[in-house]
């Protein structure tokens, strides 16, 4: 095998917003896409058709090149992009020249046959975040990975890779952050200084071109909104999947699936999502339901929506082979199926048995997938879980001459999960007219936030995979992912009582809250526990639905600048050393204004990392100084959560469900602080799409500490509140004459003076 490194530059011109850039071994080209943001592609072939799964948004046309006799330079607003011409090497700056990211003079970008690497620079105080769903530490220094979207059964604290591909990672040092995006679904690699003495990081795939993004803003926040703006951002979810969701593999019978939902209505236990794992299907047949235990779909349906239940079912790509099948012959009639180059169909071993797998990567594929819903929604489905979309196959080893759409399956694996969520969720947006439909996978890439929500597989009923859940959530977050889960409880392994409780309290503060166990396990339900853990588990999804307002506001703050509900605190304090600390990496902010700090079921009391400024326990109202470690109590009844002087968390009374509408009183929690602080409150029908026509209610919460007041300034939107009195409610204030105050909601501006 040879090395070919980027050697020195033959020619190079701009054009159209491109700067092609030729030397002996390839060719170059950059692209504007921001101030903040700038393309790389290097290519021994460039492909005229330059797609890609993740970016929707266009180049500048129009840049200004600064050239002198070694040098190529690009100056943005934020950035400085120096191009060495001999050798070729693409270094990094702030527009006053502290270098950011440089490639390694060496080495650079280079190929081994097919596969593609850059080395960059290491700095000596260099810390990596990101990489999506990865185990491991917060701070991935001197750690390597893979991204080869796997069905990662059974995995372990230290197992790689997972499900998902998020080709991203942001850079943090000298005070500096920068981020990049590995625009390339081969198997790819990241290794942040592991085997290097400490010398380079580097990056690379087994094919395809150096296609890189970068970025660079500076905060974490700018980085991952610079990013989000690139790939797209999550839509407004269902407010129904934003409440407490319960699903098992798997509740056998409709009569099943209606007695436990029942039974959160009898014991007043919130919840609003039931789902159909496989065995509600008739052989594991896609877009069918076993007659014998679910004969009446649409009753049922009728029934759980009576109650205010939605249902999830889920779908699995494998098409099983039998004749008769509809999917089976319409794919097999319209040759929809991934192939081998000789025009036979591959087939795989799945749930069903032999199985042939849509190529999803077509789009008059995705459109009778979508379209096949029709089988759910009918019924009144309107929730859709994608899972085994690695894909996944008895064996785990899917040929690599297999074929989807004109390439082979190693060049697309990594993007097959997020096209069948496309699909889905373009088919099922199209089917439920203006309803939003809910969906869930397993496999992902990066920009799958725009179709759908995603949680982190096959864990395991362990302290340790708690914990490690957490990690994996707030690091989806920085990958664009704000909708994530975890199975709580663990999928695989009876989870202690302690443990089940423990859990379900972290559940309150995830993303996507849902219960969810393997085949054989134990039942899970809330009230599987003895009296006194449900009535734990109870008060901790009562405090869900308390936070709905709260929550859903986040959601939007996400729709709108990507930024995710659970914050690892590198998002907060990127350069505070002690949030790296093992002890609290699992630490993060659940939108604004909490503090969340995970522990185990075994830990009474626990050591917790405040950074600087004043904190409150959401529990007590007891208020911490921060940036110090304190020693504060963990009982199972009080998961250590914090809210930060000067917080503003709009809340509820509790309800039962999201389509309970509740005793029409917006709670608007105040903790004291020294500094003023807003808020912005997003409302809207929770169901709909109206509010892309301007069907919301937005208004600003105002807190101002010196002039004593609360305000909420005047409504903007069409939409009209589902509350209509407003309680100001202060914590933390010692001299004041209203700590709580209740008033009729107006639409124009409003001012408490307290
Ligand atoms: O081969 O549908 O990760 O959540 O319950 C296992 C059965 C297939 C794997 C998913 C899990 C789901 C299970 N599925």
């Amino acid at each position: 095998m040879q090395v070919e490194i980027l050697g020195s530059v033959t020619e190079f011109k701009q054009q159209n917003g491109t700067l092609t850039i030729k030397t002996a071994e390839a060719e170059a080209r950059v692209y504007l896409y921001s101030p903040t943001i700038i393309r790389i592609n290097i290519s021994k072939k460039h492909s005229e058709a330059d797609t890609s799964f993740a970016v929707i948004q266009q180049l500048l046309t129009d840049f200004k090149l600064d050239e002198s006799a070694t040098t190529i330079e690009i100056n943005t607003s934020a950035l400085k992009l120096r191009i060495n011409k001999s050798p070729l090497r693409f270094n990094f700056y702030t527009a006053d020249s502290k270098p950011l990211s440089e490639d390694d003079e060496r080495f650079g970008t280079n190929w081994q046959n097919e596969r593609v690497i850059t080395y960059r620079k290491l700095y000596a105080d260099e810390k990596f975040i990101g990489l999506g769903e990865k185990t491991g530490n917060l701070n991935r220094r001197g750690t390597v990975y893979t991204n080869w979207n796997t069905d990662a059964v059974d995995y372990t604290l230290y197992s790689d890779p997972l499900y998902k591909t998020f080709p991203f990672f942001i850079g943090l040092h000298s005070g500096l952050t920068y981020g990049l995006f590995f625009d390339n679904t081969h198997k790819s690699y990241f290794d942040f200084g592991a085997t290097t003495d400490e010398q380079m990081s580097w990056f690379g795939a087994d094919g395809g071109d150096m296609n890189y993004y970068f970025f660079g803003a500076q905060g974490v926040a700018k980085i991952i909104e610079d990013y989000t703006w690139l790939t797209g951002r999550m839509e407004m979810p269902p407010l129904w999947s934003l409440g407490y969701q319960q699903c098992r593999w798997s509740y056998m019978s409709a009569k099943e699936v209606l007695d436990i939902a029942k039974t959160f209505r009898k014991k007043k236990i919130p919840a609003d999502v039931m789902y159909c794992d496989i065995d509600y299907m008739e052989g594991f047949k896609i877009f069918t339901w076993n007659k014998k235990t679910f004969p009446d779909p649409k009753s049922m349906m009728d029934e759980l929506k009576s109650m205010g239940f939605r249902l999830v079912t889920i779908v699995d790509p494998g098409i099983k082979i039998e004749e008769d099948y509809q999917q089976y012959n319409e794919g097999l009639a319209n040759d929809y199926f991934a192939k081998y180059p000789n025009g036979e169909n591959y087939t795989g071993y799945v749930w069903p048995g032999r199985c042939h797998f849509p190529d999803f990567f077509r789009q008059d594929v995705r459109e009778w997938w979508g379209a096949a819903f029709t089988a759910l929604t009918d019924a009144g489905v309107d929730g859709f879980w994608n899972d085994m979309n690695e894909p996944a196959a008895w064996g785990q080893n899917m040929p690599w001459i297999v074929k989807f759409g004109d390439k082979y399956m190693p060049e697309v694996r990594n993007a097959y999960g997020m096209e069948m969520a496309r699909a889905t969720y373009d088919g099922t947006r199209k089917i439920l007219g203006n309803k939003r439909p809910f969906v869930l996978t397993r496999a992902a890439y990066s920009g799958t936030q725009r179709y759908a929500a995603v949680w982190t597989g096959d864990n395991t009923g362990t302290d340790e995979h708690m914990l490690l859940g957490q990690r994996l959530v707030n690091s989806l977050g920085i990958t664009g992912l704000s909708f994530t889960g975890v199975d709580i409880g663990g999928f695989s392994g009876d989870p202690t009582p302690e443990l089940m409780v423990r859990w379900n309290s972290l559940g309150t503060y995830t993303p996507m809250f849902r219960n969810h166990a393997i085949k054989g396990s134990k039942m899970r339900e809330p009230w599987q526990w003895d009296k006194a853990n449900e009535q734990i588990i109870k008060k901790d999804i009562e405090q869900r639905y308390k936070l709905l307002p709260y929550i859903y506001s986040s959601f939007y703050q996400s729709h709108t600048t990507g930024l995710p509900i659970s914050r690892t605190l590198a998002i907060y304090k990127p350069f505070d050393e002690l949030i790296y600390d093992t002890r609290f990496q699992n630490q993060f902010m659940f939108g604004d204004a909490l503090l969340v700090a995970p522990v185990e079921s075994t830990k009474t009391t626990t050591d917790v990392y405040l950074p600087k400024g004043n904190w409150y326990r959401l529990s007590s109202n007891e208020k911490y100084k921060g940036g110090k470690t304190v020693n504060v109590p963990s009982p199972l009844t009080d998961l250590p959560v914090f809210a930060k002087a000067g917080a503003i968390i709009p809340m509820q009374s509790v309800t039962q469900s999201t389509a309970d509408s509740g005793d029409g009183i917006l709670q608007i929690h105040i903790w004291n602080g020294k500094e003023a602080n807003e808020f912005v409150y997003y409302e809207d029908d929770g169901l709909s799409y109206d509010y892309e026509n301007g069907a919301f209610y937005k208004r600003t919460i105002r807190f101002n500490p010196i002039k004593k007041t609360v305000s909420l300034s005047a409504v903007e939107g069409t939409f009209s509140s589902r509350f209509h009195k407003v309680k100001f409610v202060l914590h933390g204030f010692d001299r004041v004459k209203l700590k709580n105050v209740l008033l009729d909601l107006k639409d124009g501006e409003m001012e408490v003076i307290f």
